[in-house]
């Protein structure tokens, strides 16, 4: 099915926005000092350096980044009484702050103008600010329901400058590379709006003095283009490597133009290993578990590092089909982590051993627990139970390797790159199609998983000593026009 291009929404239509941008535009005209309030998240940091960069040109203006896992979700009221010591003239949340009402509430009683702007679901009642943004509230004008908290924060600072022509995503680009990371780095569907501009931003990302800079430091090839899967594997998780501290985040700071070398050195280099020990630990155990079993895998390791439950219960359940529980010891207590693909709801299966739990909760394919002293086998024993009886569920939920599109051979799939350029950006909300090719010759030591260019594989094509095998490939392409093809790791036979 194609994917459209659209023309981008003007953010001189939208009535929120504009109503906000004045507002800002007003205090910072009476030299009001602007505090931006973030998130600790990638959205967030792009979010805040955008907004940052476009009201510095106005009036003084700081930002807080309350640290990952703060007690108070979005806006607190202690820090917010030492804004207001410290001179604040105006909060304007970005990524952030629909829910705060009572903040909110309190910042009016204190005379303190608050604008909000932000991306997630709206609550029943909104918040008492001067003014909210929020693509959800849709109303004549309005883009795209889905944009990220940085995509808003992009139409923010374009009307703060009052541009309204056509090209404004064009106009600054380093907003829009900042703001194109962060939308892929959400999860927001690739659509409409968002879809201009991740299309524009790939552009934009190695036009940016940081972001170019970072990927000469890092060795990160952008030869061949960009593209959203390359950015998962590159930029996304270094910006999701660091945390703010004391309100500063050093990756706001990055953005603005601030790089530490060796500090950005050091953390892309804990990124690596952290990847080759998940790599490592995921071999180890599908090594040990028995996949034919038509079951709900269950893994108990004590010596896990923490941080790699959660993968490596993704990891198991996409290398084996099969829903997949990861227990390890966390503060003493076991913590596991379940995966799985619908229908069955892991939630709903959780429930049913709720009384070995501490707690337990979480989505219906990804949720996660902490046993009880003392619960552990009897746990194991109990979802053992749990397959047998359900073998049905297990079965249905067993998703089949599938494909988009069939090839005979590489040269065949070739002579369909224009039409999966069209398509192109895949990611969320626009998934990368799978290829069903048959005959393929593989480098030697191909191992499924793996990711290829197309470029290098043709010349494979040609080598008589090498023979063909059928493969099933998600294929990527990049801003370039180049194609990639990572291997499932279910080959069809
Ligand atoms: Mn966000």
């Amino acid at each position: 099915m194609a994917v459209k291009d659209k023309k981008i929404s003007l953010p001189g239509l939208w009535p929120a926005l504009t109503r906000a941008a004045r507002i800002i535009n007003d205090l910072a005209a009476k030299g009001k000092i602007i505090t931006v309030w973030g998130h600790d998240d990638l959205d967030g940091i792009a979010s805040t350096a955008i907004m940052l960069d476009a009201l510095r040109k106005k009036t003084e203006a700081n930002y807080y980044i309350p640290p990952k896992n703060a007690v108070h979700y979005g806006l607190d009221i202690k820090v917010i009484d030492k804004l207001i010591a410290d001179g604040t003239g105006l909060i304007v949340t970005v990524d952030g702050g629909i829910s705060n009402y009572a903040e909110a509430e309190y910042c009016r009683a204190m005379g303190l103008p608050l604008v909000i702007t932000d991306h997630h679901e709206l609550p029943s009642v909104m918040p008492p600010a001067l003014e909210v943004v929020n693509p959800k509230m849709q109303e004549t004008g309005s883009p795209y329901a889905n944009l990220c908290g940085a995509a808003v924060a992009l139409y923010l600072a374009a009307a703060l400058e009052g541009t309204g022509s056509d090209d404004w995503l064009q106009a600054s680009n380093k907003w829009l590379a900042w703001a194109s990371l962060a939308t892929v780095s959400d999860r927001v569907p690739l659509l409409d709006d968002n879809r201009m501009v991740i299309k524009a931003g790939l552009k934009a990302i190695p036009e940016d003095p940081g972001l170019s800079r970072l990927a000469g430091i890092l060795d990160f090839d952008l030869t061949r283009g960009l593209s959203p899967l390359i950015l998962q594997n590159s930029y996304i998780p270094l910006f999701a490597s660091s945390q703010s501290q004391g309100g500063r985040h050093p990756m706001v700071e990055l953005l603005l133009g601030n790089i530490d070398e060796i500090t950005v050195r050091d953390l892309w280099a804990k990124q690596i290993d952290w990847r080759r020990r998940f790599g490592q630990a995921l071999q180890n155990k599908l090594a040990v578990v028995n996949g034919r079993e038509m079951k709900i895998l269950t893994v108990v390791d004590p010596d896990i590092q923490p941080d790699m439950i959660g993968p490596l219960a993704g990891g198991l359940r996409d290398a084996l089909l099969l829903p997949a529980i990861v227990i390890g010891k966390k503060g003493g207590a076991y913590v596991g982590e379940a995966r799985g693909h619908l229908p069955l709801d892991l939630v709903q299966m959780l429930s049913w051993f709720k009384d070995h739990f501490i707690q337990y909760g979480g989505h219906k394919q990804a949720a996660g627990f902490t046993l009880k002293s003392g619960a552990l086998e009897e746990f194991v024993s109990a979802v053992d139970g749990y397959s047998a009886e359900h073998r049905d569920l297990l079965l249905s939920s067993r998703p089949e390797a599938k494909y988009d599109r069939r090839f005979d051979d590489l040269s065949q799939l070739g002579k369909n790159i224009p039409e999966f350029l069209e398509n192109s950006p895949y990611g969320s909300g626009n998934p990368w199609p799978v290829c069903l090719i048959g005959n393929v010759k593989l480098p030697a030591g191909a191992m499924p998983d793996q990711s290829y260019w197309l470029d290098d594989l043709l010349p494979l094509q040609d080598q008589a000593f090498l023979s063909g095998v059928p493969i099933t490939a998600a294929l990527d392409t990049t801003s370039n026009g180049h194609i990639s093809l990572s291997i499932k790791a279910h080959q069809p036979t």
